[in-house]
C-alpha cells in the first residue's frame, strides 16, 4: 500500500516503509500509511511484527524536512502531535514490534525505532537526533524515549550536539540490542519475532503491558501492575497446556513436545 508494505510470513509480519528516494523520510503521506498497516494487522495470526526500510541505505532518515519547512507553529504542533499519536500506537501495540535498523536511523527514524520494544541494526546504521541543528527540537519522542533508553545524561548529549553515531556507539550505549552485517539483519529480526511468535501469546503481551505501564510508575504500582497481568494468564489454555508439558516432562522426558500455543 502506497508508502508502506505488509507481508506475513507464518506468525510474523514484517513492514517496511518503503519511500527510498528520501532515504524513507516520514512525511504525512508515510505516516497515514504506517497507522493503515498497524490498524490493519491481523491480531489472531500475527503475534510479532518487525518494522524495517526500503534499501540498504536508510531506515528512515528523519520526518520530511521539505514537507516541515513552510509550517507555522500551529501546523508544527500539529504534525508532532501525529508523529506522537502513531508511535504511542506502536509503542502500546498489542504484540511486540523489533525494529531492523537498516541504514539511517536520524531525527523521526530514531524516534520510531525507539517506540518499538526491541532495536537490531546493522553495520551501516547510523543514529542521531539532528534537530537543533534545523532549528526545532526532537519532535517525536526524542526528548521522552531517548533519556528513558540511554539515560539522561547521554540522551542530553546527543539531542544538544545533535552528533550522529555508528552501530557500534549505539550498541555500546544500550540503544540496540545486536548489531549485524546488512545482509543478516532482516534473517535475524524474523528469526527472533519468530521466536517470541513462537511462545504463549497471552502472557508475551501481558509481558509487554507489565514492562510499558511498570516502567512509567512507582515500584509498588509497578509490581501491582504485574500480580494482574500475572493473574490474567492462569485458566488461559495455553498457561494450562504450557505448565501440563513442563509436568509431563518431569515424569516422562520422552513425553517432551512442542507446545502449539492456541492464543486463548
Ligand atoms: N526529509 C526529506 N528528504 C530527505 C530527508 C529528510 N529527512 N533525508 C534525506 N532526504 C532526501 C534528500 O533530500 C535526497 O533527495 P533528492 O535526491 O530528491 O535530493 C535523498 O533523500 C537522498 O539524500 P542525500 O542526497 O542527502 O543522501 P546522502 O547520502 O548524501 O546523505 C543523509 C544522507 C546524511 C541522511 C542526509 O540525507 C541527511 O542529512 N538527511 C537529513 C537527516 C535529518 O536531519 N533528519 C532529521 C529530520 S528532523 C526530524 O526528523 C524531526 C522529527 C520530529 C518532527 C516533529 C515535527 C513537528
Amino acid at each position: 500500500m502506497g508508502y508502506v508494505d505488509y507481508e506475513v510470513e507464518g506468525a510474523v509480519g514484517v513492514i517496511t516503509i518503503n519511500r527510498p528516494k528520501s532515504l524513507n523520510a516520514l512525511n504525512s503521506e508515510v505516516l497515514d500509511d504506517l497507522k493503515k498497516v498497524f490498524d490493519g494487522v491481523d491480531l489472531e495470526t500475527v503475534r510479532c511484527l518487525v518494522l524495517t526500510g526500503a534499501g540498504d541505505k536508510s531506515f528512515v532518515a528523519g520526518a520530511d524536512i521539505g514537507e516541515m519547512s513552510t509550517l507555522t507553529k500551529a501546523e508544527g504542533t500539529a504534525f508532532g502531535k501525529k508523529g506522537n499519536d502513531l508511535f504511542l500506537e506502536i509503542e502500546s501495540f498489542p504484540i511486540p514490534v523489533i525494529a531492523a535498523i537498516n541504514g539511517f536511523a536520524l531525527g523521526g527514524g530514531n524516534e520510531i525505532s525507539m517506540a518499538c520494544d526491541i532495536r537490531l541494526c546493522s553495520d551501516n546504521a547510523v543514529f542521531g537526533q539532528p534537530e537543533v541543528g534545523l532549528g526545532i527540537t526532537p519532535g517525536f519522542g526524542g526528548t521522552q524515549r531517548l533519556a528513558r533508553l540511554v539515560g539522561m545524561g547521554m540522551a542530553k548529549q546527543l539531542v544538544y550536539t545533535a552528533r550522529n553515531i555508528k552501530a557500534d556507539e549505539a550498541y555500546r550505549i544500550g540503544l540496540v540490542n545486536a548489531v549485524y552485517t546488512q545482509e543478516e539483519l532482516l534473517p535475524a529480526a524474523k528469526k527472533l519475532a519468530a521466536t517470541i511468535a513462537g511462545n504463549a501469546p497471552i502472557a508475551v503481551r501481558n509481558c509487554k503491558k507489565a514492562i510499558n505501564e511498570g516502567c512509567q510508575v512507582s515500584i509498588s504500582e509497578g509490581v501491582a501492575l504485574e500480580e494482574k497481568y500475572f493473574g490474567d494468564c492462569f485458566e488461559s489454555e495455553d498457561q494450562k497446556e504450557g505448565m501440563a508439558n513442563f509436568l509431563r516432562k518431569k515424569d516422562d522426558p520422552k513425553k517432551v513436545k512442542h507446545v502449539a500455543f492456541q492464543n486463548k
